[in-house]
């Protein structure tokens, strides 16, 4: 049994989702498990989607890596997509939501191509993975929150560190 919560951060990119696990893995002791630097460092590569200038990973061999850290617990996991992690290792799924106005400029500012710039403006828009994380694990366990500005992070931080203190509580035995 887990003593410490599995929690999946995602959303389009752009939207504040390492911002989010970075400052929760500080203030909680959990772990950033960022499922980028996952894939280089673990060479979960499967070729280079050149359209999108993206990495096309292998989920398999991905889920194989990280699969003994969900077990243990406490990973905040940092992945623009949800619907590959076992519902059975998941504890609750945020997904950061932010205002398309705000977004296009914060992704025009990594230097996204317009592809890239529109095929993530559309996501955002069509809430691609609100509906994912909505169709991938039970609704009670699916929560979207704003981040277009920085009162809304710390607002989002609170509310998910008082459910990390609470699963543990509830979890204790
Ligand atoms: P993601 O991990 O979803 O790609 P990020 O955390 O890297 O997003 O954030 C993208 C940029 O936007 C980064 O420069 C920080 C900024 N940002 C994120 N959330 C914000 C917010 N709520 N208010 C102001 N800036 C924010």
């Amino acid at each position: 049994m887990r003593t410490s919560p599995n929690i999946i951060i995602t959303g389009t990119p752009g939207v504040g989702k390492t911002t989010h696990c970075e400052q929760l893995a500080s203030s909680t002791g959990l772990t950033h498990l960022n499922v980028n630097k996952v894939v280089k460092e673990r060479d979960c590569e499967d070729g280079f989607d050149d359209e999108l200038n993206s990495v096309i990973v292998d989920e398999d061999k991905l889920l194989d890596a990280i699969e003994p850290d969900l077990e243990a617990g406490g990973q905040i996991i940092d992945w623009h997509a949800c619907d590959m992690f076992p519902q059975s290792l998941i504890d609750l799924v945020v997904v950061i939501r932010c205002n398309s106005t705000i977004l296009y400029d914060r992704l025009k500012g990594r230097g996204y191509s317009d592809k890239k710039l529109d095929e993530n403006m559309d996501a955002e828009i069509m809430e691609v993975l609100l509906q994912e994380a909505r169709d991938s694990y039970d609704e009670e366990i699916v929560v979207e929150l704003q981040s277009d500005d920085l009162d809304q992070i710390d607002e989002n931080l609170e509310r998910i560190q008082t459910w990390i203190e609470n699963w543990k509580k509830d979890h204790a035995d």
